[in-house]
């Protein structure tokens, strides 16, 4: 088949060989190794699967996620991805847009923050047996950066269903912060007025911020931020603020100080 063109939200970069994007895998719900997700997820049951949405929204609900896909049709989006580990990969996602699903319950006015919440079940989890983490694993993200037409709900990787240890059934992706921001398994979605706490930044406050956006001039304590790792690559390449989506998003930080909201 023809490849199709690509879209305003695509890279033309080489997309990361499907071995390297489902092996190397941050999953700390199915071990804390590389490859471990791939082998300990395997048999991770992702049917039924119902996304609660609730918090200060008009129409709080439970949907089953092929009820999601039936509302929003994915769409393949060919996004970098940066983690904050200074490794990244070019992954071609099929998705839809959260902003879609944010205007279809209608939020409050009062809500400002968009709060998400991984599935907890140690029985099906088993790393969520371990105090590595405090479970379940949550993320936030500010209203504004929810309803970005960049930030999706994937349910797909390479034009095939999305692999357990990429986080099926529904992932979030936020192309331009780093990766631990794209929670995997999300089980519920809570509209909020108050920003709500992420797993790394309670895990690890002075390393880990909310805002997340990646910044080549903001070093991680321990290590770089100015350079990255294309997994496939052999040298290493510049980090580009916010991940190469500043044209697309630098607007909405606009008048904050990204080094103290990082
Ligand atoms: N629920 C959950 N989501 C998660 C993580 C996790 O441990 N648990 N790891 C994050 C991190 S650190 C990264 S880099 C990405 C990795 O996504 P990938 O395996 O699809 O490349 O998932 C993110 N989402
Ligand atoms: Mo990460």
């Amino acid at each position: 088949a023809r490849p199709r063109p690509l879209g305003p939200y695509d890279t033309s970069e080489p997309i990361t060989p499907w071995r390297d994007a489902t092996t190397y895998n941050n999953y700390y719900e199915f071990g804390l190794g590389k490859d471990d997700p791939a082998r300990e997820a395997a048999d991770f049951r992702t049917r039924p699967w119902t996304v609660v949405v609730d918090g200060l929204v008009r129409r709080p609900q439970r949907i089953d996620v092929d009820t999601l896909t039936r509302w929003f049709p994915p769409e393949e989006r060919i996004y970098r991805m940066r983690c904050v580990e200074a490794w990244s990969m070019v992954m071609p996602w099929s998705g839809f847009e959260l902003g879609a699903l944010i205007r279809r319950v209608e939020p409050l006015s009062t809500a400002r923050y968009v709060a998400f919440t991984a599935l907890h079940d140690p029985e099906r989890m088993p790393g969520q047996l371990s105090d590595v983490l405090p479970w379940p694993y949550v993320e936030g993200l500010r209203l504004d950066e929810a309803l970005h037409p960049l930030t999706l709900l994937a349910t797909g990787l390479q034009g095939r269903p999305l692999p357990n240890q990429n986080g099926a059934p529904l992932r979030l992706v936020v192309p331009w912060k780093y990766g631990f921001k794209s929670i995997k398994a999300v089980a519920r979605i809570t509209f909020t007025r108050e920003m709500p706490p992420t797993t790394w930044s309670l895990a690890a406050p002075d390393e880990y911020g909310f805002y997340a956006n990646v910044n080549p001039a903001v070093d991680h304590p321990r290590w770089s931020q100015a350079t990255e790792r294309r997994i496939g690559d052999f040298a290493r390449r510049p980090t580009l603020p916010f991940n190469g989506y500043a044209d697309q998003v630098a607007s909405l930080y606009a008048g904050m100080d990204l080094r103290r909201n990082f």
